[in-house]
């Protein structure tokens, strides 16, 4: 059996917040995940390094499949993205301190583009483990669409035999603690399971 490779990356804290739990989940995945070898990344949460770190990784690592994970918070479960916009448009600033307003990501780049992952079956595979799973038809406007959309960008142009995708995690039980917070969270071992099930379901 081929072995295959995931490029799986999370994100720095931002906004304020002392953790990003995609990170977290990364950090807390295995290796190998049935045939799967996984490989690991930390993106900064800007909307101009993202992008060229997120290539270096793909150029050294040449993975089949690139999955980025980011924080949604306030979101209920965790959520497989199915397209990506090529929109900027932010409400607070990026880590560097940008805050772009109703930018394009790449000139003349399609409005949209679907992720090439099997992103329903998926979600069923964590589903039918009866953990709460689904799909988000929007990523946001904020640097995960962004590498979402570079990502897509990139299986498009350069190269066509790679899938990619994305997947937002809610907060962590700990953040709705410690900020004192009214918002759906998950406990990070129902994350970790999740990512691994999806990660399975692609093949
Ligand atoms: N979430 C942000 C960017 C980094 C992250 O973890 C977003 O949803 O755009």
């Amino acid at each position: 059996m081929k072995q295959k490779k995931i490029l799986i990356t999370g994100f720095d804290p931002f906004g304020g917040d002392a953790v990003n739990p995609s990170y977290e989940v990364v950090k807390a995945l295995p290796d190998q995940i049935g045939e799967w070898e996984i490989v690991k990344g930390l993106l900064p949460v800007s909307f101009s390094d993202a992008p060229r770190t997120l290539k270096q990784l793909i150029s050294s690592q040449l993975p089949d499949v690139v999955l980025c994970v980011g924080q949604a918070g306030g979101r209920h479960c965790v959520s497989v993205e199915k397209i990506a916009v090529n929109l900027a448009d932010a409400t607070i600033p990026d880590n560097d301190g940008v805050i772009p307003e109703n930018e394009t990501l790449i000139e003349k780049g399609p409005d949209g583009m679907f992720s090439n992952l099997p992103v329903k079956k998926m979600v069923k595979n964590v589903t039918e483990h009866e953990i709460p799973c689904c799909v988000s038809y929007t990523a946001g406007t904020y640097v995960c669409n962004c590498v979402f959309y570079h990502t897509m960008d990139l299986c498009r142009k350069e190269y066509p035999d790679m899938a990619g995708g994305f997947i937002h995690v809610p907060y962590l039980h700990r953040q709705i603690v410690e900020n004192k917070m009214k918002k759906p969270s998950m406990s990070l071992e129902t994350m970790v399971r999740s990512v691994e099930l999806l990660i399975q379901a692609i093949s």
